[in-house]
């Protein structure tokens, strides 16, 4: 899973980056021009879970965040920008609504309503672009030669085309099973899910709640593929430099009740629908992510292909059942179920697979 972090200059994307990327273990790599940095996707359920054992070795699920080069109309025309925003799962866009008059563009009262706005727009211009021409090149082809496969994408075409010349983005039109699978070959950018995060005052960090909440904000709550988020950065960036065990006291001085990295790498696996299962055992515990309505077989391909491979059952239970039960000796056994092949994994479940071989 890897998020692009987008936003007009100086909106606050590299301090975004920093407090995400705090967090152990820490690998910050330069590809090209892009700072990548994994992100250990927190899950208060499995800490309390790996307390049961005496694992050397205990592996959280990551998450991927790009800190990319400011965002404007000529860098949305760039190819190479992009194609490096289409390799992207989701798009996170920091926007600016601090005031901080030493800041270069930033002497204007914000506006993150008018940046979400403007970055949606120049999102859905850039696939508006992408379906045109493609339309164009079909057209040429079809009097050549016709194709099933032509005569597929032709219509799909046409409805992403009415649906962004109508202003909306990919993400809220309905599409079946079958055009979901197409439109990935076209990684339009309107379609990636798009977590909005406001970038607020140090002196609002304890308000941030009431700020996602408020009327003006309303426009972007409730969408399909989106999330609004808010976070102060400064203080979060502070927040990051410190050793955990200074971290509450700090938290409470300026009224936050929880990390503003926790909430946006939550909402962001959330946005992605993605859920969590554990393999919990005394030579490794390890959190994973699965896409939510997979398979306890998908669940088993996402731990090793040959454990997919040579599948018998699962033996699954539910974090609360196994906290309840202090680990896999005696009390677990009423608890546990067996399941097979296609079961549907839920949020939190420990999985035991069984396989031959
Ligand atoms: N007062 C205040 N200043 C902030 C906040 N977040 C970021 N800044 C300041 O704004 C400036 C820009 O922050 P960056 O995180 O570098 O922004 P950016 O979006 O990465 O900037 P570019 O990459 O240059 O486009 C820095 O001087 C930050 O200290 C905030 O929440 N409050
Ligand atoms: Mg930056």
């Amino acid at each position: 899973m890897r998020w692009g972090i987008i936003g007009l200059p100086q909106a606050g994307k590299t301090t975004l980056f920093q407090i995400l990327t705090r967090s152990e273990p820490r690998e910050v790599h330069r590809q090209s021009e892009l700072r990548i940095g994994v992100v250990k996707i927190p899950d208060e359920r499995f800490d309390r879970l790996v307390q049961l054992f005496d694992s050397p070795k205990i592996t959280h699920a990551t998450a991927e965040f790009v800190d990319l080069a400011a965002i404007s109309k000529d860098s949305l025309k760039e190819s190479s920008y992009l194609a490096t925003l289409r390799t992207m799962d989701g798009l996170v866009h920091v926007t600016r609504l601090f005031q901080n008059a030493a800041v270069p563009n930033a002497t204007d009262p914000p506006n993150p309503n008018r940046d979400i706005e403007d970055v949606e727009v120049e999102l859905i211009l850039s696939d508006l672009g992408v379906v045109e021409n493609r339309l164009a090149k079909l057209e040429k082809d079809r009097k050549k030669i016709k194709s099933p496969e032509h005569e597929r994408e032709q219509p799909l075409l046409e409805k992403a085309k009415q649906w962004l010349e109508s202003g909306k983005p990919i993400r809220e039109a309905a599409w079946t099973e079958q055009e979901k699978k197409q439109l990935k070959g076209f990684s339009f950018l309107s379609e990636k899910p798009l977590l909005a995060v406001l970038n607020v005052d140090e002196a609002r960090a304890g308000g941030i709640r009431e700020i996602i909440e408020a009327e003006e904000f309303a426009p972007w709550r409730n969408r399909t593929g989106m999330h609004l988020a808010a976070i102060a950065g400064t203080i979060e960036a502070e927040l990051a430099t410190l050793p955990d065990s200074d971290v509450p006291e700090l938290m409470a001085s300026y009224g936050l009740t929880e990390l503003g990295s926790v909430r946006i790498v939550q909402a962001a696996c959330e946005l992605m629908g993605l859920i969590s299962f554990f393999t919990l055992g005394d030579k490794e515990c390890r959190a994973w992510l699965l896409p939510r309505g997979a398979s306890a077989l998908q669940a088993a391909g996402t731990i090793h292909s040959d454990i997919e491979k040579h599948f018998i059952r699962a033996e699954v239970v539910g974090w609360e059942e196994f906290l309840e039960a202090g680990g896999w000796g005696g009390r677990i056994h009423g608890a546990l179920r067996v399941e097979g092949k296609e079961y549907r994994v839920q949020d939190g479940e420990i999985i035991n697979v069984r396989h031959s071989g």
